[in-house]
């Protein structure tokens, strides 16, 4: 990880975690390219059956793996590995941007947010339109994102995004139980319900730069609505 005259200052404060599943391609260049912001980049591969745990390893990353139940179980297996007092989680298929990294940790640095999210509707994103999966998804996602805010009667815009960044210690406060991407609203829900300062940040989503997605709305829909209900009324 040579990373020598070109660190962020607060590096040493930040723990990065990558969930990996089958995506060689361009991890090698997106672990160099976030080593400059974080203190420890932890991997956590779901079983890969490409490169990807071995090109982690090379790339100076500590690399474990899942319980092989979803993405949700791989962020959850990297809770107790986390050795500093800020986790940031990034995805590994290009759509999110370590250079984001500053940004998204600032309101936790200043003191005025325990968990901060990347917004890809503030940022915008080139995957969430186009199509008629990606209006779907567009609309679940709103329409989720909505009732969170009605809920809670706060003003958000995005809650699925998978790049956010949140105080170690509030994390572990959070007990999440997910183990699909559905723990991208739970923690956003649960930061809400225990009273934790939730703040959002500007973060542009690239198209994935390879491979393919994991996620099959027509399979998992009914678990967003499910988890959805559980977290917010219950
Ligand atoms: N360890 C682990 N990682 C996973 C698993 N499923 C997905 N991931 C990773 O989680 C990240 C997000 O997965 P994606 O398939 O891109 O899902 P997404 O970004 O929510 O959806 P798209 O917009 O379709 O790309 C990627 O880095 C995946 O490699 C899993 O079961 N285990
Ligand atoms: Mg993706």
């Amino acid at each position: 990880m040579d990373t020598e005259g070109k660190a962020f200052p607060d590096r040493e404060r930040i723990s990065l975690v990558i969930p990996v599943l089958n995506e060689e391609a361009g991890l090698k260049e997106l672990i160099e390219k976030a080593c400059p912001f974080a203190g420890e980049i932890i991997v956590i591969d779901g079983h890969s059956t490409d490169r990807s745990a071995a090109i982690a390893g090379a790339c100076g990353a500590r690399v474990h793996f899942d319980n092989r139940r979803g993405k949700g179980d791989a962020l959850r297996c990297a809770m107790p590995l986390v050795t500093r007092e800020i986790t940031v989680f990034m995805d590994a298929d290009g759509s999110h941007d370590p250079d984001d990294i500053p940004k998204l940790v600032r309101p936790i640095i200043d003191g005025t947010a325990d968990h901060v999210t990347g917004s890809r509707l503030l940022g915008g994103s080139s995957e969430l339109h186009g199509g008629f999966d990606e209006f779907m998804r567009l609309t679940g996602s709103s329409l989720i994102t909505a009732f969170i805010g009605r809920r809670f009667k706060v003003r958000i815009s995005d809650s699925q995004n998978g790049f956010r960044a949140v105080r170690t210690d509030v994390l572990r406060r959070l007990d999440l139980r997910e183990n699909i991407t559905t723990i991208e609203q739970e923690m956003i829900i649960k930061t809400l319900k225990a009273g934790f300062r939730l703040d959002e940040v500007p973060t542009h989503e690239y198209k994935r730069k390879s491979g393919t997605s994991h996620i099959r709305i027509g399979k998992v829909w009914f678990r967003y609505g499910y988890s959805l209900l559980k977290y917010l009324y219950f």
